[in-house]
């Protein structure tokens, strides 16, 4: 197959050019001729049938225009390491559960209720979500405070479209993010590593920021469960964690919130949590880190960048001592 070169100047395709989809399709087409191939009832005939029955549930497309402005060059990450290396505690703490037991999610119907401190308060649905401003493609690095990276291409808008809608007040100086908790979907609820639900939170000005990103899809088609389906945001310039999965509350309020990381560990998890290789964890450097589906065990592992690369952010900083507001 032909591979343009794309025009961020990488050999790669877009991910609106060719999503698991395109790939999804093709391997669909090659069962089905597998399957009128093979004799009915053999072995081969019933795996076939198996195969393209199992495959009924199709991710859907979500596809939107890159946005190069607010882009990361670097190589991908593979789709398939994005989507069964997480962190979603709700379904286990083990990088390779939320794959495996995230299913049980029920990602529609979806509401997400916007209160607090606005003049518009309302509920939407996931459609009216999608609806409300065209969805864009931006390629973001995202750092874990465990010391791994990826690159991934997500499909959203920026949040301050929602914020503008809801019109805050002068009263609203923080968001809060809280994101569903049904033992009845989410085994990871029974042991308490967490204080459920899972809920963060940004300063005003941060969550106004055009790169805090709603986001809905990756790689060209809707979240995966286990990413935090169907709308998380993301954070690029601050630790994996701010970015909160499986959004049902955004409240607009006075006061910082108790974010479930901070309260379980205030020393090491702080409110601001900006990427920032100069302010160590206290168990371990945050000096480098580790890019996942590239490095090779032997491979060096790569300087992490202050606010993760996105230098555009520190002005909303000047004045802070950021290692007191780590
Ligand atoms: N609800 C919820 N959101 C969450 C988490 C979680 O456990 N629960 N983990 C966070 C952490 S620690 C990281 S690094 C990112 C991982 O996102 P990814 O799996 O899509 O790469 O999700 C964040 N959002
Ligand atoms: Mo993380």
């Amino acid at each position: 197959m032909l591979i343009k070169r794309s025009p961020n100047g990488l050999d790669l395709p877009f991910s609106s050019e060719i999503t698991p989809q395109d790939v999804y399709e093709s391997r669909r087409k090659f069962i089905k001729q597998m399957a009128a191939g093979a004799v009915a009832g053999s072995a081969l005939w019933e795996m076939a049938n198996r195969e393209a029955f199992a495959q009924t549930t199709a991710p859907q497309k979500l596809v939107g225009k890159l946005n190069p402005a607010y882009s990361a060059l670097d190589k991908q990450t593979p789709f398939k390491d994005a989507s069964t290396y997480n962190n979603y505690y709700e379904f286990g703490t083990d990088k390779s559960e939320p794959a495996v037991n995230a299913h049980t999610l029920k990602t529609r119907p979806w509401t997400v209720s916007i209160e607090g401190e606005i003049k518009k308060p309302m509920t939407l649905d996931i459609d009216g979500l999608l609806k409300l401003a065209p969805i864009e493609e931006r390629v973001y690095r995202l750092r874990c405070v465990e010391g791994w990276s990826m690159v991934i291409p997500w499909q959203g808008f920026s949040l301050s479209e929602l914020i503008k809608k809801v019109e805050p007040n002068g009263n609203a100086k923080f968001v809060e993010f809280t994101t569903l908790a049904d033992p009845k979907q989410m085994p990871g609820l029974r042991s308490p590593v967490l204080q459920w639900p899972y809920v963060e939170g940004l300063r005003m000005d941060e969550a106004m920021h055009p790169l805090t990103l709603l986001t809905m899809g990756m790689y060209g088609q809707v979240l995966p469960n286990q990413n935090g389906a169907p709308v998380r945001i993301v954070v690029p310039w601050k630790y994996g964690f701010k970015s909160a999965k499986s959004i049902v509350k955004i409240r607009f309020v006075k006061e910082m919130p108790r974010t479930a990381w901070n309260v379980s560990a205030p020393s090491e998890y702080g409110f601001y949590s900006n990427v920032n290789p100069e302010v160590d964890h206290p168990r371990w450097s945050q000096g480098s880190e580790r890019r996942i589906g590239e490095d090779g065990f032997f491979q060096k592992k790569r300087k992490t960048l202050m606010f993760n690369g996105y230098p555009q952010v520190a002005s909303m900083y000047t004045g802070m001592d950021l290692k007191k507001n780590f």
